[in-house]
């Protein structure tokens, strides 16, 4: 991996992960976004010290107020950039914003060098975090999405449907039902970008931190950059197998929904939920 340092310790962070997700072939061009809630002492102290000439830039109204997010800080990728050069051009590819006026704006406080702005998606982003903050009881704070080859690749040959895709997946690896045992919940082709995919999106993350936008990629929250870039990784891993089972004629035998049951009793301490989709 590249090696890499810069003053802020958060961006030194969500850039290696940024540069890491280019390399494993999930974010071609400008494809994908990340927005990681930063702990609001630690990036004003850090800011104080490294930066303090900078001052915050004007209030930009967002589409859709995100009340519970008011005062929250957010490194975020800005719109247009690559993640491949994230590590080269960091102060350009990302920026740090900070919710302000009752969670109805967002003024950028670092970053975006080049007078960018926040990424597309990050209505749907914040809409997100405003979920799964009250969901995990604030564990959660980094939501990727990323353009997962193999992962869209099945939202061309599985049915639309949650249940199945999950099951295809948590079949794939002992490992898949205990990292993502809330499953993959599954929001039908729709305009990236929208309202109503922030909304249909955010109506499946009350039940579940990963999300399949239907040929498009894969939306997940999680706590740190390694465990956002672990939980992907795994659901894309999962993926491939399944794809190589299908290209070599579909299953024959599989993981049981016993053995599933067993692995969820055995590894119960680490899991975020109880598993959704194995009682019915
Ligand atoms: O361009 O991936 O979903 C960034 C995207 C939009
Ligand atoms: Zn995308």
């Amino acid at each position: 991996m590249t090696v890499f340092s810069h003053p802020i310790p958060f961006v030194q962070q969500v850039a290696s992960l940024a540069r890491l997700c280019w390399e494993m072939g999930w974010n071609e061009a400008n494809g994908g976004n990340i927005s990681w809630r930063l702990p609001t002492d630690e990036v004003e102290s850090v800011l104080a010290r490294r930066y303090p000439n900078v001052t915050p830039a004007a209030p930009v109204t967002l589409p859709q107020p995100q009340p519970t997010l008011d005062g929250d800080y957010f490194i975020v990728t800005g719109t247009g950039q690559y993640f491949r050069h994230a590590t080269e051009f960091p102060d350009q590819v990302f920026g740090i914003v900070r919710i302000v006026e009752g969670g109805s704006a967002y003024q950028t406080v670092w970053g975006f060098s080049n007078g960018g702005r926040p990424t597309s998606e990050f209505a749907t982003h914040l809409a997100g975090h405003a979920v799964r903050k009250r969901v995990s009881e604030g564990r959660e704070r980094i939501i990727m999405h990323c353009h997962a080859p193999e992962f869209i690749a099945l939202s061309y040959i599985l049915p639309l449907d949650s249940k199945e895709l999950t099951m295809a997946l948590w079949t794939k690896m002992p490992e898949c039902i205990v990292i993502f045992p809330d499953g993959v919940r599954i929001v039908p082709p729709m305009l990236p970008g929208t309202t109503q995919i922030a909304d249909a999106s955010i109506k499946e993350m009350e039940k579940g931190r990963i999300i399949s936008w239907s040929h498009h990629g894969i939306f997940a929250s999680e706590a740190t950059p390694d465990s956002v870039f672990g939980l992907i990784e795994t659901i894309e891993k999962a993926a491939g197998i399944h794809r190589k089972v299908l290209s070599a004629g579909g299953e024959k035998q599989t993981i049981s929904k016993e053995l599933l049951g067993q692995l969820t009793d055995y590894f119960e301490k680490l899991l975020v939920q109880k598993p959704d989709f194995l009682d019915d």
